[in-house]
């Protein structure tokens, strides 16, 4: 039997009386294992480099596994840049490769770098024009949850192998990868709200490419833009990031 785990904290109150966004996580985990994921995310609450949390949101909810999707995991493709100036040519280069415009590229990218602290959820843009979607329904972002790796084991030797051992990149590949299935999705461009990881990437559906500095060493800002196809049904959309159970498969063939 699976469980959602989901996990939110703030410091200030809540998220929704504007306390300032600490972290967060989500895991889909069997029910002997609900235990232990939930101390795990209670003790990264409590230690996180952006900050005290003062308000921590623990929810879990039991999902059936016939509701459960699979889909793969994305390759990795690494880009070593020298600094974010160059790390943001970069990811701009891919969003164009994978059929964003340079108008929305561009828009979508500085809709990151205008945020004054990160917020929750992801930013949907338009891929075609970069305006933004769905913003008053989700003024703090979409959150994708109910996803997981499939055989955590398996997954963990994959990144050995790779030379990622990191935790900030084992999450990252699993989120990129369930939102790369969504419907509509074209791309998405993240880096890290953690102080000291300047690391993101650029997710399309047919990879995740690592690119090392996309902001400044120290910058508590980070964030997701998800890049949505012109016409795609985004109620369906926003259901599929926010609510579908999603396992990830190693080298899986869908
Ligand atoms: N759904 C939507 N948006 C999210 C979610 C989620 N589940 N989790 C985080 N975000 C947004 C939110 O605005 C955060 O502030 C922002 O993304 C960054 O989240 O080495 O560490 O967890 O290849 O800080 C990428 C590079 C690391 C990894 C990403 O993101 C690598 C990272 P963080
Ligand atoms: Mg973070």
């Amino acid at each position: 039997m699976l469980y959602s785990v989901r996990m939110r904290a703030a410091q200030g109150g809540a998220h929704e009386q504007g306390g300032r966004h600490i972290s967060g996580a989500e895991r889909l985990t069997e029910e002997w294992r609900t235990e232990t994921v939930v101390a795990e995310m209670v003790a990264r609450a409590f230690a996180h480099s952006r900050g005290q949390a003062d308000f921590i949101n623990l929810t879990l909810e039991r999902v059936h596994e016939e509701e459960v999707m699979k889909v793969p995991l994305l390759p990795i493709r690494a880009i070593k840049v020298d600094d974010m100036v160059a790390g943001r040519q970069a990811a701009l280069d891919r969003l164009l490769v994978a059929g964003v415009t340079r108008a929305a590229a561009y828009q979508g990218m500085e809709r990151l770098i205008a945020l004054l602290d990160s917020i929750r959820g992801a930013i949907l843009v338009d891929a075609s024009t970069g305006e933004r979607l769905a913003e008053s329904l989700f003024p703090d972002g979409i959150r994708v949850s109910r996803m997981d790796i499939e055989d955590a084991q398996q997954y963990q030797d994959l990144l050995t192998e790779w030379g990622q051992g990191n935790s900030h990149l084992s999450e990252a590949l699993v989120l990129a990868s369930k939102v790369a299935a969504g419907p509509g999705i074209m791309a998405e461009l993240c880096w890290s709200d953690d102080p000291e990881y300047t690391a993101g990437y650029v997710a399309t559906p047919t990879e995740y490419c690592r690119i090392t500095h996309l902001k400044s060493y120290g910058s508590p800002v980070g964030g997701r833009v998800f890049f949505v196809q012109p016409g795609t049904n985004l109620a369906a959309l926003t259901t599929y990031l926010r609510r579908q159970p999603v396992l990830v498969a190693v080298g899986g063939k869908f």
